[in-house]
């Protein structure tokens, strides 16, 4: 007779106070220790883990050796009796009548799972659904999913709109040359860099306020620890802006809203990876580029010329000036204009564009938007790029279009920033670099 699993309970709900009852429980088997008359065998779920119990006298041979025999890390199905046991883990064990095998694990094991070895990362990502199943490996998802909702949550509260762009687009949305190209039928089009374009021309709609959890593509070469070359992103929009500081409002709102849900939901997993999570007081202190370059000045060896994007050694010496004065978020405001995009507002020489900093590390950038078409078209022409390639994106700015600014939020940044991940990796399930495109 197989075992219902539709009655399983999950191992985290379980507990000393269940002391009695009869239960299914599943998972993978983690541990056996045989010391002859009596054997303990670790079964996990998620994080948690339930030890049972096989007293040899008490159960049936089949019972113990299903348990006994059967390799690491292989799905069984346990039925039992919980007992109290102030020596088991969690201060319960549950006393087995049945066990059924449902899916042996082949030996040796790819990776291992909860032996105390490094693996490589290489190792780690080619079976990633093994190193999953290692709890602060899990823990790391399950923030990152918290993550997601937290921000989303706070957004709909917000009254923004969720909104759905196209991947698959006709031209570079960011403009430049990092796009993948594919094949489109007859023609080729190229994966979307970023919803830009389209977010913008939701605000010609009467849809004020929306954001979306997009996919970024980019054909960038560099292989670093932040790079992808496919990531996610809060990308957010808002119409009826006075200038930017109405979206750097939403963005150090949404920033505290994530923290605050990974931190109020995770408790579990933070302390699996030993981590703590740091909710910004806002506002969030904004410092513009000029400070950044003075600030930074003497601390770098390759300063930054006027004009430029801040160098990754600048961001990095900012990020530490930030931390002594106790900030671990902040902003830096008024770039140059000849940094940004063509979409950015032009403020004189400065733009009203705007980044935020976690540590050193850019977690965001963002702006206010040009709304009128005459001067978004002549900046098309001067950033080199064909005007006709952006005839969807120039219609509405003809038809009416409020002022209006955004922003886009690396998500896999921002996750590991939080749990001070090594690598931008750590924070994808199936990451996507220049020499990965497996699993
Ligand atoms: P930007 O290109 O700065 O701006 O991207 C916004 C944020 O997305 C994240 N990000 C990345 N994360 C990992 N790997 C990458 N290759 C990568 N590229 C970007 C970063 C970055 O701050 N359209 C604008 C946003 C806007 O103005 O609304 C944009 O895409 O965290």
């Amino acid at each position: 007779m197989s075992i219902p699993l539709s009655e399983r309970v999950a191992i985290p709900e379980l507990s000393a106070d269940d002391d009695g009852d009869e239960v299914v429980i599943g998972g993978w088997i983690q541990e056996v220790r045989d010391l002859g008359g009596i054997a303990f065998v670790q079964i996990r779920e998620g994080t948690s883990t339930a030890q049972v119990v096989l007293p040899k006298k008490k159960v049936t041979e089949e019972v113990a050796e299903a348990l006994i025999e059967t390799n690491r890390e292989s799905v069984v199905a346990v039925k039992g009796t919980v007992q109290e046991s102030d020596e088991a883990p969690g201060g319960f064990e549950v006393l087995p009548d049945a066990v059924e095998v449902l899916n042996e694990a082949k030996a040796p094991l790819p990776m291992g799972v909860v032996d105390k070895v490094d693996t490589d990362v290489d190792t780690r990502i080619d079976n990633r659904f093994m190193d999953v199943r290692r709890p602060e490996v899990q823990a790391i998802f399950k923030i990152r999913a918290a993550a997601m909702e937290g921000g989303r949550r706070w957004l709909m509260e917000e009254g923004f709109t969720e909104i759905t762009s196209p991947n698959i687009i006709g031209a570079a949305s960011e403009g430049g040359t990092d796009v993948f190209e594919v094949t489109y039928f007859e023609d080729s089009a190229y994966l979307s860099q970023s919803p830009q374009l389209y977010k913008q021309m939701m605000m010609a709609t009467g849809l004020d306020r929306v954001f979306e959890i997009a996919k970024y593509f980019r054909a960038e070469r560099h292989n670093t620890r932040r790079h992808l070359n496919e990531s996610s992103a809060f990308d957010c929009e808002v119409a009826f802006i006075d200038d930017e500081d109405d979206v750097l409002w939403v963005l150090e709102n949404l920033v505290q809203a994530i923290t605050r849900h990974v931190d109020e939901h995770c408790t579990e997993e933070l302390a699996a990876l030993d981590k703590e999570v740091h909710v910004p007081e806002t506002p969030l202190p904004r410092v513009t580029y000029d400070e950044a370059l003075d600030w930074t000045e003497g601390e770098i060896d390759e300063e930054v010329p006027w004009g430029e994007d801040l160098s990754t050694e600048a961001e990095y010496a900012l990020g530490d000036i930030m931390e002594e004065k106790r900030h671990e978020y902040y902003f830096i405001t008024k770039y140059p204009d000849a940094s940004k995009p063509f979409y950015a507002m032009p403020d004189g020489e400065l733009s009203r564009s705007f980044d935020l900093g976690h540590k050193g590390m850019e977690v965001t950038s963002g702006a206010q938007r040009v709304h009128d078409p005459d001067l978004l078209e002549q900046r098309i022409k001067e950033t080199g790029l064909d005007t006709s390639d952006f005839e969807d994106y120039l219609k509405p700015f003809h038809y009416g279009m409020p002022p209006h600014g955004g922003f886009g939020l690396g998500l896999e940044r921002i996750v590991m920033e939080m749990l001070e991940l090594p690598n931008i990796r750590e924070a994808v399930l199936f990451p996507r670099d220049r020499s990965r495109l497996r699993p």
